[in-house]
């Protein structure tokens, strides 16, 4: 059986029974569902959640998933620490998709057209308080160059306009904008699909940063281990996922924009929105008790599943360059950084390793600490610690003046007026190096007890202080 969100889904309950909770009385889809994402993440914790009756909607709606690094080494097969590594080595193996017959596509199983469309029968959330109406966060909208004939496929949030219309905002040189402005230009309406719930390696596969157009579905399948499932679109020449849960169907108008937003972005500010180009929908087609998926937008879950693609698609950039590289960590509660550990072997080591970086993700990255392979990136107390005692500002900070935007989602990226009127404006980059010098200079050595002597310790004859033991030596009787 093909992978897909059930597949995974099952995966994840039998590894981590706790990772997933399902809420069965009713829950309004404006704030009730990020409402229990948010007050869980008040107490720390991060469940799937499981909305099965969603005012308004016959279908169930799934939030909150992708929330955990450990669910993500799961289908990844590998530790926490090693999950940059492995996802660039899975981009590097991309796994073409295959094509199946639309009776093999359980997303054909229903199937809505003309005026029974009617996108607010839809599970969809409003996510935060001033959010501009309810967001599609988690869809993959493909759209065919027409140029090259690739698929190209990305998240680009959608705000619902009514029964049948949705915008969509496109950021910058992201491949989605640049292939519907040539549709445009010819004054055509771009065929699109929007897919909605998949497994995760085909969400994150839909997002990672691919060179050229298009590639995405052979990334869903490096990072699914097989290749994707596809089956003809009904309405267009399309190719979309046979497995997803649903399947909206449509096209980009040419000459049509409405009014978007504000919507609660991944650095957690209102931000984007404006005139934005119309999607009309022409076809949904769905499993049976189809689950909607949802990303809680502007909150962890937004982050890890913008973040780990970074960090897989930098580790891949950076070893090219930096043969001697060990390990990438794109926090996802600061995804503007980049923390980078490796084996210096020259001086240059560590600048060719941040300019592959910033390279790979010019929008947003700004933050590059270059750290010696002995640092765990992923503690970020001994990233701190590097920069406490490796780290000297005026010899070992490099600013790169106007490097990200103008404007996009980063707040810096645009200067505020008195007036309330903001303008676009380029903020700058650092790199931070927090390495030793490069051999032979020797730099003083970190103190550590032997590893060997470490091993030895016995946790077993650990035992509590005695009464008798107080008595003696806590007391000054
Ligand atoms: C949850 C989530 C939401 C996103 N929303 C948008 C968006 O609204 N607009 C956009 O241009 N990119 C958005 N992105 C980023 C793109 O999906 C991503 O950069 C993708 O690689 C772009 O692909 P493309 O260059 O092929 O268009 C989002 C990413 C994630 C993970
Ligand atoms: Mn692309």
């Amino acid at each position: 059986m093909a992978k897909d969100l059930r597949s995974y889904l099952s995966e994840l309950t039998h590894t981590y029974p706790d990772s997933l909770k399902v809420v069965d009385h009713e829950v309004d889809p404006r704030f009730g569902i990020t409402a229990y994402a948010s007050r869980l993440a008040q107490d720390g914790q991060h469940p799937g959640l499981l909305f099965t009756n969603v005012k308004g909607s016959e279908l169930s709606c799934i939030s909150n998933v992708l929330t955990e690094y450990e669910r993500i080494a799961l289908y990844l097969g590998c530790e926490v620490e090693d999950i940059p590594r492995v996802y660039g080595e899975l981009l590097k193996a991309p796994i073409a998709p295959i094509e199946v017959e639309k009776q093999a596509a359980t997303v054909k199983e229903v199937v809505i057209e003309g005026d029974d469309i009617d996108l607010g029968k839809l599970p969809i959330p409003v996510h935060n308080e001033q959010d501009g109406g309810p967001y599609l966060s988690a869809g993959v909208m493909v759209i065919r160059d027409p140029d090259s004939g690739e698929i190209n496929a990305g998240i680009y949030r959608h705000q619902i306009f009514n029964a049948k219309e949705m915008g969509v905002w496109f950021l910058g040189a992201h491949h989605g904008g640049l292939i519907y402005k040539k549709y445009k230009k010819q004054g055509k309406p771009a065929p699109i699909a929007i897919v909605l719930g998949h497994h995760p390696g085909f969400v994150m596969g839909s997002v990672s940063r691919i060179q050229g157009i298009g590639g995405e579905y052979a990334a869903a399948g490096a990072l699914m281990g097989e290749p994707l499932e596809l089956v003809a679109a009904d309405t267009s020449d399309l190719l979309v996922p046979a497995h997803a849960e649903i399947i909206l169907e449509g096209e980009i108008l040419p000459d049509h924009e409405q009014v978007e937003g504000p919507f609660g972005e991944w650095p957690g500010h209102y931000l984007g929105g404006g005139s934005v180009p119309t999607i009309r929908i022409t076809r949904i087609t769905h499993r049976r008790h189809a689950i909607f998926q949802d990303i809680v937008a502007s909150s962890r879950e937004h982050l890890v599943v913008g973040g780990v693609p970074r960090s897989g698609s930098i580790y891949h950039t950076v070893k090219d360059v930096v043969p001697s590289l060990k390990a990438v960590h794109v926090p996802f509660y600061a995804r503007m950084h980049c923390y980078i550990s490796l084996h210096k072997e020259r001086e240059a080591d560590v600048k060719k390793a941040a300019f592959a970086a910033l390279n790979t993700e010019q929008e947003n990255l700004r933050h590059i600490f270059v750290v010696d392979d002995d640092i765990n990136v992923f503690n970020e107390e001994e990233v701190a610690w590097a920069m406490g005692t490796r780290f000297d500002a005026e010899r070992d900070l490099l600013v790169i003046p106007k490097w990200n935007g103008p404007g996009g989602l980063l707040p810096t990226n645009w200067e505020y007026h008195a007036d309330g009127k903001n303008t676009p404006r380029m903020s700058s980059a650092i790199i931070v190096d927090a390495t030793k010098p490069a051999p032979p200079i020797v730099f003083p050595k970190r103190a550590v007890v032997p590893a060997d002597h470490v091993g030895l310790a016995d946790l077993d004859a650990l035992r509590g202080i005695t009464e008798e033991e107080k008595r003696k030596w806590l007391t000054n009787e």
